[in-house]
């Protein structure tokens, strides 16, 4: 798909290796409906495939909204045996088999579904602003992107228990502090801020990237062993690039490397 031909999204190339991948539904608050997360699963997969980019930044629009949640008037009417069948949003997971880095820089609201897609990401970046939060339970449901899996990973079981207990919104220096966010930045220099941090790991060999990326993942789901050994064997893998070579000579030789993602 052309980047022109999205319609829900503003895909552009801010920087070299950087593919930057906006929400564009301003006036839904960047509500998630079906067609918005076909679009970035399309736009991540051609980023993924993409030899001349090294990392993804996904973001929203700088005032208002990252994403306010799922779509809540496409889901309204949906029934139990609907949702069944079509295994409802089970394709925003697509997100996650992305093997380039996908940094978020969230603006505005994460709600719901925006907060989940936002943990998706390997990296999340927050506006001064931001607020996030799980508000599903206000809803009659429950989060159903990875809510009630991913944030007790990241915060902590019981602050997780208590943000999708009672739905309260939370603060970019609250996500922070618990290790939600990596860093906070004031509203407008957001993008900007991590347009360059992308291009920083862009500018790293493409294999190291994504076997770190990998090795971090896989660790999450294993034992400690596992773990130790999986990231073994990609370490040990990465000696037989030429990045590796190139890297290491650099050092030796004091002057830049340049890799070449071989
Ligand atoms: N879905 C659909 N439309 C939305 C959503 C949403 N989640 N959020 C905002 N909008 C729309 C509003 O309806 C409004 O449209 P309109 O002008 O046509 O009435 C427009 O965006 C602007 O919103 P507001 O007028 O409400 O703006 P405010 O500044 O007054 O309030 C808020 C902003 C606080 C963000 C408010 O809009 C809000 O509370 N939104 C809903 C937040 C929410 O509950 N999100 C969770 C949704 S449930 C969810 O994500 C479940 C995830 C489950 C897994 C994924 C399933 C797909």
């Amino acid at each position: 798909i052309h980047p022109a031909q999205y319609e829900h999204l503003i895909v552009s190339v801010p920087q070299p290796g950087v593919q930057l991948i906006e929400l564009n539904r301003p006036k839904a608050l960047n509500a998630l409906n079906s067609a918005l997360i076909s679009e970035i699963n399309l736009a991540t997969a051609a980023a993924d495939r993409d030899g001349s980019i090294g990392a993804i930044v996904l973001t929203g629009s700088t005032s208002r909204a990252f994403a306010a949640g799922a779509d809540i008037k496409e889901m309204k009417d949906k029934t139990f045996a609907e949702a069944y069948s079509e295994d409802f949003i089970a394709n925003w997971n697509d997100l996650t088999r992305i093997r380039k880095p996908v940094l978020a820089a969230v603006n505005g609201y994460a709600l719901g579904g925006g907060c989940e897609l936002a943990m998706m990401a390997d990296i999340i970046y927050a506006g001064d602003k931001a607020v996030f939060g799980q508000p599903e339970i206000k809803l009659g449901v429950i989060p159903g992107a990875g809510g009630t899996q991913r944030l007790p990973k990241l915060v902590g079981k019981v602050r997780a228990t208590e943000l999708i207990l009672t739905g309260r919104n939370f603060s970019a220096v609250e996500a922070e502090k618990w290790g939600l966010v990596a860093r906070i930045f004031p509203a407008e220099q957001l993008v900007d801020e991590v347009v360059k941090v992308a291009q920083e790991i862009a500018g790293y060999g493409g294999l190291a990237v994504k076997a770190a990326k990998e090795s971090i993942n896989e660790g999450l789901l294993v034992s400690l062993d596992e773990g130790l050994k999986y990231e073994r064997k990609l370490f040990h893998g990465l000696f037989s690039t030429k990045d590796k070579v190139e890297g290491m000579t650099a050092f030796v030789e004091k002057r830049q490397a340049s890799f070449k993602g071989e």
